[in-house]
């Protein structure tokens, strides 16, 4: 018997090419900042750019993708917001003859593959950026005890999952620190501080603050100030974006860390998708490289943050 050999649907060099771009929600600065990312590049590009907005339903999220697919786009762009659900519409895709580039998040890699289903992912390694949190706070930590509440993004989501284990395994290596509570505030900034109240009450001794986000983050900061406590001074905050009110927050003594995760893929993009149509061979995975701000650059990179 040959080898099965997996391909992706080919993508023809042309001059414009018509676009999909299923945004997941809108509810949060880094995801405006991904959509208008897109709709820039589009201008210069070549782009003829359908997005939508799921709302935070991946169902909605499957039949965008659909619609696009009915519509004739050349090629999908598409952030799956949960690992699972997404996968009919990387299927779909592929059967209708569309290459599929994953962008910031990713699928279950059990059941999709690079290479096969779509063509690559591009975004960072979500893993590493928890280890890079926890050494963080390892290194700046200088209590006897640091009691954690994590709070988790999106359930279900890659970056939600791989953020935990990157954190959690690194943070067990040093045994000043606990976990007493982990749960979900949905990547949003209301959810974070509706459940921050929560854990509060049943963890009065909390003094660390790990979350999946920035704008979770935030929410935590209100929900701490709200009880008196003092974010930056009795409770260290870390987290993961580098969104304007965290390097803000990190600036006002309010944040400890925040470990870049950046949205502006446009350019990326459209770069990664005119290497393929000219039949380059593309990696699996483009990993995006991110910076880590604390107080010592925070003030340098505000200016540039969304
Ligand atoms: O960190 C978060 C957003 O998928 C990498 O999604 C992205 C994450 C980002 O809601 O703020």
């Amino acid at each position: 018997a040959g080898l099965a050999i997996a391909e992706t649907p080919p993508l023809e060099a042309k001059d414009t090419y018509r676009v999909g771009f299923p945004q997941m929600e809108s509810n949060n600065p880094w995801r405006i900042a991904q959509t208008k990312s897109f709709h820039d590049t589009a201008e210069t590009c070549g782009w003829d750019l359908i997005a939508t907005d799921a709302a935070g339903s991946a169902a909605k999220q499957v039949a965008d993708v659909d619609s696009m697919i009915a519509q004739g786009i050349d090629v999908l762009f598409l952030p799956p917001r949960e690992e699972k659900p997404l996968i009919p519409a990387v299927m779909k895709a592929k059967a209708a003859g569309i290459p599929t580039f994953l962008v910031d998040r990713s699928v279950d890699p059990s059941v999709a593959q690079a290479g096969d289903h779509y063509v690559s992912f591009l975004g960072s390694d979500f893993i590493e950026q928890g280890q890079r949190a926890a050494d963080w706070l390892i290194a700046n930590f200088s209590g006897e005890k640091g009691v954690i509440v994590e709070l988790e993004g999106t359930t279900g989501s890659s970056p939600a999952n791989d953020r935990k284990k990157g954190f959690d395994d690194q943070i067990a290596t040093d045994d000043r620190f606990e976990i007493v509570a982990s749960q979900t505030g949905d990547f949003a900034r209301d959810l974070g501080r509706q459940v921050m109240e929560t854990l509060l009450q049943a963890h009065p001794d909390v003094n660390v603050v790990y979350a999946h986000n920035d704008e979770m983050a935030i929410g935590a900061i209100q929900a701490l100030e709200l009880a008196g406590r003092k974010p930056g001074e009795d409770v260290i905050i870390v987290s993961i974006d580098g969104t304007r009110d965290a390097l803000q927050a990190i600036i006002d003594g309010k944040m400890g860390v925040t470990v870049e995760s950046s949205p502006f893929f446009g350019p990326l993009a459209c770069d990664v998708m005119k290497r393929y149509a000219a039949g380059e061979e593309i990696p699996g995975w483009i990993k995006v490289e991110d910076r880590i701000f604390t107080k010592d650059n925070a003030a340098d990179h505000i200016d540039e943050a969304y």
